[in-house]
């Protein structure tokens, strides 16, 4: 099923210089790039986009960070992008994040865990955050040249 998950990086990935390798890990997989920005994020949209961690002992510190500098919000599309993506991206914490995932790959700790995915096992969150981030008129639609070279 095509779909389309939101992605982004965080400030720890953006100051790491990791914006292109997870960006270029997502693009050579196959998946197609419908938005991207960089922004740096007020504290109510960050408290909106982290709503679901409101009551967690570690929400004050993400928020925190998040805000702290840029973000690079992103849309992907592909055949069951959500979970292609959160299969890429790892385990929230890294040391449970397998090697080859982004995670797994460039990751220590789980408040420093470079990107952020939608979750799978929340059908409303990718919606959810792609409205918070984006308007509709952000998101393009146009055919990969690969595409049927990608899909059977
Ligand atoms: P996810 O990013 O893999 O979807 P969530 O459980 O939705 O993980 O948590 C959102 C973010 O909150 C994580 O990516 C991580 O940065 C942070 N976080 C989650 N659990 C902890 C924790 O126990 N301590 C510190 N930060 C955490
Ligand atoms: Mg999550």
């Amino acid at each position: 099923m095509t779909e389309r998950t939101f992605v982004m990086i965080k400030p720890d990935g953006v100051h790491r210089g990791l914006v292109g390798e997870v960006i270029s890990r997502l693009e050579s997989r196959g998946l197609k790039l419908v938005a991207a920005k960089v922004v740096q994020l007020d504290t109510p949209t960050a408290e909106d986009h982290y709503g679901e961690h409101a009551d967690k002992p570690f929400f004050e510190g993400l928020v925190e960070f998040i805000t702290s500098g840029p973000v690079v919000p992103m849309v992907w599309e592909g055949e069951d992008a959500v979970r292609q993506v959160r299969q890429m991206i790892g385990e929230t914490d890294p040391l449970d994040a397998s090697p080859g995932t982004v995670r797994g790959d460039f990751a220590l700790d789980i408040g420093r865990n470079v990107v952020h995915a939608s979750a799978h096992d929340d059908p409303g969150a990718n919606d959810r955050e792609i409205n918070i981030f984006f308007d509709a008129s952000e998101l393009t639609s146009y055919d990969r040249l690969d595409e049927s070279w990608l899909y059977e």
